[in-house]
C-alpha cells in the first residue's frame, strides 16, 4: 500500500501550530487527546442487535462495545437517508444547511467538517469504505471510498484518487484497510478513523463463509408484517417499499434462474401494456441486469458455492408462486430477506471484532473514543416494509454506541434524545477543541460522561425533515418533531397531511390521532414546538418555499 507507506513522513509536526503540536505529542508532550473511532454501517438497524433486544440476529461483538461503553435507547438522524445522514454526520448541520438534502447532490466538500477540524489540530485522519457524497474527501490524509454505493463482491474503490478493484468481501476489505492504516500511522499523533460500511444496504449479499448459515432459522414476524395502513395517511399507502409487492425477486431474493435471465433479455416494451406496466417491466428489467452484474463480480468458485446456496430456495419459490396466496409469499419473502440482511450483519460483526481485537493488541483500544452507528435505521417487515426514509420510529431511529472506558462508564444505557448532528461536535469537544457556534448538533460530552444522564436544558425534541421525493420508494416529503412521547409529522409537496403518534400508546405508529379532539391540547402544543424548532435551525416552513429535486444522478 503505497499511499499508506507515506503516512508516516507525509504530515511533519512542523506544520502543525506550536500548542497543538505539544498537544499531540510532537515535541515531547503528552499524548493526552484520544483517538477517534467511527463505525458506521449502512441501514443497520437496532432491531438487528442483540445489544438493542433483538431476536433476529447475534451481534457479539457490538454487544462487548454496549456492555463495556454506553448504549443510547433514543438516537435520531435528521434525515433518514445516506447522503444526507453522512453529510449531518461530517459537519453537525442539517441538511438544508450543509446542502446536501438527497442522494442526487453533491457535498460542498470546502465546507466545514469534523475530520477538517480534527486534522488542522494535528489528527491523522482516514476515511475507509461508503461516502456516498459525489465529491472527493477532503481534510483526510488517506481515504478509500466505494464507488457509488459501493459493491458486495470485488469491489471498486477510489484510494485518494485513483480507482482500484480488491478481490473479496466489501466488509473484510474495508476492515483490512483499517487495520492497514492502522498498521502504517504516525503512532505520535492521534488518529481519527472513519470506518463506513456498505453492508448491510441492499441486497443483501452474505460472505461466501455465511452462505446458508441462517437456512434452519425461523425469524419471529413483526406484528404489522402484513399492514393495511388503515389509520394513517396517503404516504404510508403510497410508498413503493412493501416486501410483499416491491421487492424484486431476483436482485433482492437471489431468486435468478436461466429461465428468468434470459425472459428480461427478450424483454420488450410492449405497445398495449399501460405505462405502469412498461415502467415496471424496464425496473423489472433494470433490476435482473443489476443482480447479474453484482453476480459476475464474483469468481467462478465463488459463484459455484453461491449457486448450491440458493439452489433450494429457487426450487421453494417455483413451488410457492403457484400453490401460496400473497400474504403467504409475502411472509416467505420476509424469512429469505431476514436470512440475508442478518447473515450480512454477522460479517459486520465479525470485522468489528477484529478491529477490536487489533486495536487491543497494540494497545490503542483503550485511548478511542469507538461509535457504532448507522446513517439510518431500517424496516425489518413492520409495516410490510423494507427500506427507510420514513420519519416513523424503525428508521428515523439510528444505533449508537460509544466505548471510551477513560470517560464512559461500562454497561450504561442513556435514554437522552440524541442526533446524528450531535457526533461531529461530540468528536471535537473531546478532542479538547473548541466547539465551532455554527454546528447545529450539541456534544453528548455531558451525557456520556454522567451516566447517560442529560444535562439541564437539553434538547426535549427532535427536528427531521426528508425530501428525495418523487424518487426510489415514493416517499413523500415530509418533517416534523419526535418528544419523548409524541411525534407529529406533516407530508407535504403533493399532499398536506398531519399525522400524530401517541409513542407510549402506540408505540408501533399504527393510529393517527392527529383529528382525535383527545389530543387536541397535545396537537397544539406539538405545533408550537416544531415551529420553535424550525426557527431555531433555520429551516423555513417547506411549504411556503420551493424546493427542486434533481433526477437521474448515478448517486440515488
Ligand atoms: C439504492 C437502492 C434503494 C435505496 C437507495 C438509497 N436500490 O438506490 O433501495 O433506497 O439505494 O439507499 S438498489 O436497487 O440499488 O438496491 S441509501 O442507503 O444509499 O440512501
Ligand atoms: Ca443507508
Amino acid at each position: 500500500m503505497k499511499n499508506l507507506e507515506t503516512l508516516r513522513t507525509g504530515v511533519r509536526c512542523a506544520a502543525v501550530p506550536l500548542t497543538l503540536a505539544t498537544l499531540s505529542g510532537c515535541g515531547g508532550g503528552q499524548p493526552e487527546r484520544p483517538n477517534i473511532l467511527v463505525m458506521m454501517t449502512d441501514d443497520h438497524t437496532a432491531q438487528a442487535m442483540s445489544c438493542y433486544g433483538s431476536l433476529l440476529v447475534e451481534t457479539p461483538n457490538l454487544d462487548r462495545l454496549a456492555r463495556e461503553g454506553m448504549l443510547f435507547e433514543n438516537c435520531y438522524v435528521s434525515n433518514a437517508i445516506s447522503g444526507p445522514s453522512r453529510a449531518c454526520i461530517l459537519t453537525g448541520k442539517y441538511s438544508h444547511v450543509n446542502g446536501f438534502t438527497d442522494n442526487s447532490r453533491t457535498f460542498d466538500g470546502d465546507q466545514q467538517t469534523f475530520p477538517k477540524l480534527l486534522h488542522a489540530a494535528g489528527y491523522q485522519t482516514a476515511m475507509i469504505g461508503k461516502w456516498h457524497l459525489n465529491s472527493d474527501p477532503q481534510g483526510f490524509d488517506f481515504w478509500s471510498i466505494l464507488v457509488g454505493q459501493g459493491e458486495y463482491y470485488a469491489p471498486r474503490f477510489i484510494e485518494n484518487g485513483e480507482e482500484r478493484t480488491e478481490e473479496g468481501y466489501v466488509t473484510d476489505i474495508i476492515t483490512d484497510k483499517a487495520i492497514d492504516f492502522l498498521e502504517h500511522r504516525d503512532p505520535s499523533r492521534p488518529f481519527a478513523l472513519l470506518y463506513y460500511h456498505k453492508a448491510p444496504h441492499r441486497n443483501w449479499m452474505p460472505a461466501q463463509r455465511h452462505l446458508g448459515m441462517n437456512d434452519a432459522r425461523v425469524y419471529p414476524e413483526p406484528f404489522n408484517l402484513l399492514d393495511d395502513y388503515s389509520g394513517r395517511g396517503s404516504a404510508a399507502r403510497e410508498q413503493a417499499m412493501e416486501i410483499g409487492r416491491d421487492m424484486w425477486p431476483e436482485w433482492d431474493l437471489k431468486l435468478m434462474t436461466p429461465e428468468r435471465l434470459a425472459q428480461s433479455y427478450e424483454l420488450a416494451a410492449s405497445g398495449d401494456a399501460n405505462k405502469d406496466d412498461v415502467s415496471r417491466a424496464n425496473d423489472w428489467r433494470s433490476s435482473v441486469m443489476q443482480y447479474q452484474a453484482a453476480y459476475n463480480r464474483m469468481t467462478d468458485a465463488e459463484k459455484e458455492r453461491w449457486n448450491a446456496a440458493y439452489a433450494p430456495r429457487i426450487a421453494e419459490y417455483e413451488r410457492l408462486k403457484r400453490t401460496a396466496t400473497p400474504d403467504e409469499l409475502t411472509r416467505w419473502k420476509y424469512q429469505q430477506y431476514m436470512k440475508d440482511y442478518c447473515a450480512v450483519i454477522t460479517a459486520v460483526d465479525e470485522n468489528v471484532g477484529r478491529l477490536l481485537d487489533y486495536l487491543e493488541r497494540i494497545g490503542e483500544l483503550d485511548n478511542t473514543i469507538l461509535v457504532y452507528t448507522s446513517d439510518q435505521g431500517f424496516f425489518l417487515g413492520e409495516h410490510g416494509w423494507f427500506d427507510k426514509r420514513f420519519m416513523y420510529e424503525e428508521c428515523q431511529r439510528t444505533p449508537l454506541l460509544v466505548r471510551y472506558p477513560k470517560a464512559v462508564g461500562a454497561g450504561t444505557r442513556s435514554r437522552a434524545l440524541a442526533m446524528n448532528i450531535d457526533l461531529a461536535p461530540t468528536f471535537v469537544e473531546m478532542a479538547g477543541l473548541p466547539v465551532p457556534d455554527d454546528m447545529q448538533g450539541r456534544s453528548l460530552r455531558g451525557v456520556l460522561t454522567s451516566g447517560g444522564e442529560a444535562p439541564e436544558g437539553w434538547r426535549t425534541g427532535v427536528y427531521y425533515h426528508y425530501y428525495e421525493y418523487p424518487s426510489w420508494h415514493s416517499v413523500k416529503r415530509h418533517y416534523g418533531i419526535r418528544t419523548a412521547d409524541y411525534k407529529l409529522i406533516h407530508f407535504y409537496n403533493d399532499v398536506d397531511e398531519w399525522e400524530l403518534y401517541d409513542l407510549k400508546h402506540d408505540p408501533h405508529e399504527m393510529r393517527n390521532v392527529y383529528d382525535d379532539p383527545a389530543y387536541a391540547g397535545i396537537r397544539r402544543q406539538l405545533h408550537a414546538e416544531l415551529e420553535a424548532l424550525q426557527a431555531e435551525c433555520g429551516d423555513a416552513d417547506p411549504c411556503e418555499r420551493e424546493y427542486e429535486f434533481f433526477r437521474g444522478s448515478d448517486n440515488l
